[in-house]
């Protein structure tokens, strides 16, 4: 079920909504400008089939957009991520890897499900998910304490949150959804209570930074690619704040005591090295915060990309 003849859909979501803070808009533009779709192209001999635009998805946006069920901005989240399901949808039914650059991480609403989709139809196959992240991103509405609904993506795409308002994520279709069981994360050092009940209810398995110390980042990648079991489609969910802020400090929620730059990277060659990886989301990167280190953590974004891809160290 590998993506064939390395073919490669790119999509550039410049979306900040799920969260509160302005500028993580313009991280596709900041990575493409430090040459992401060169290195794609020419260092990973990769075929990039890209619209040449970062999506705003201004004519979707809403006049106004209450609260509703205590998330902040419901309408336009919910028309974003149903837009960007349909063009991840897309690609990946193509037989193409598909990478999403985001954007705050509720974006990965409509990455995942039109991954989700795309490999159910094309393979019969449910995908796994690998979530490197300082956080869980698994609260329900009625969880969450700030609203934000990129504190929330995993709890829609595994059904733990439902809604039937179509414009309020009541789209999402079975066939979008991904299993409990199928989920990994990798990371997590910031866990709300609520979450860490979710977690332990739903048998979800995560690797915290705790079990890094412990066993080793290689060991641990070992388990979590063990615990999906091989020739399973894994999509790769990479948000930036996983990485310590000492090399990712251009995040909206930076948490210390994160991986190394080289532990990121590692994961990232783990997944390429599973020759089962179909798609990789990166976000979080906010280059208008702590702006003098910017440069590093959009360096730093590109080198899990290029990791992902298959770049290789010898
Ligand atoms: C918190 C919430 C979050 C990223 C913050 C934080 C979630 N659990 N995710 N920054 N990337 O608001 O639900
Ligand atoms: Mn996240
Ligand atoms: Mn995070
Ligand atoms: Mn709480």
């Amino acid at each position: 079920f590998l993506p064939s003849g390395n073919e490669l859909g790119l999509v550039a979501v410049g979306f900040s909504g799920g969260q509160c803070k302005p500028g993580v808009d313009a991280a596709p533009m900041a990575l493409i400008d430090a040459g992401i779709v060169e290195q794609i192209k020419n260092d990973l001999k990769y075929n990039v089939t890209y619209d040449d635009k970062v999506h705003a998805y201004n004519e979707l946006m809403p006049t106004s957009d209450p609260d509703y069920r205590n998330m902040k901005k419901p309408l336009a989240v919910s028309a974003v991520t149903r837009a960007l399901s349909a063009q991840v949808y897309e690609h990946a039914s193509k037989g193409r890897f598909v990478l999403t650059l985001g954007g705050d991480h509720s974006i990965a609403i409509g990455s995942i499900s039109g991954t989700a989709q795309a490999i159910r139809e094309r393979l019969g196959r449910e995908i796994a998910v690998i979530w490197v992240d300082a956080h869980a991103d698994i609260n329900t509405p009625e969880t969450s304490d700030s609203g934000n609904i990129h504190g929330m993506p995993v709890a829609f795409l595994t059904r733990l949150a439902r809604e039937e308002r179509q414009d309020v994520f009541g789209w999402i279709k079975d066939n979008q959804t991904i299993s409990t069981r199928k989920l990994v994360y990798i990371g997590l050092r910031d866990v709300d209570r609520e979450e860490k009940k979710i977690l332990k209810e739903n048998g979800i398995k995560a690797f915290s930074m705790h079990d890094i110390d412990r066993h080793g980042i290689g060991r641990v990648m070992d388990m979590a690619l063990g615990w999906i079991g091989s020739d399973t489609p894994i999509h790769l969910s990479f948000d930036i704040d996983a990485l310590d802020p000492m090399w990712a400090p251009s995040t909206g929620t930076a948490v210390r005591g994160g991986l190394t730059l080289r532990e990121g990277d590692f994961i990232a060659e783990c997944v390429h090295g599973t020759g089962s990886l179909v798609a990789l989301d990166l976000v979080e990167v906010n280059p208008s915060l702590e702006a003098q280190g910017a440069t590093e953590t959009i360096r730093a974004g590109c080198s899990i990309v290029r990791c992902a891809l298959g770049d290789t160290l010898l």
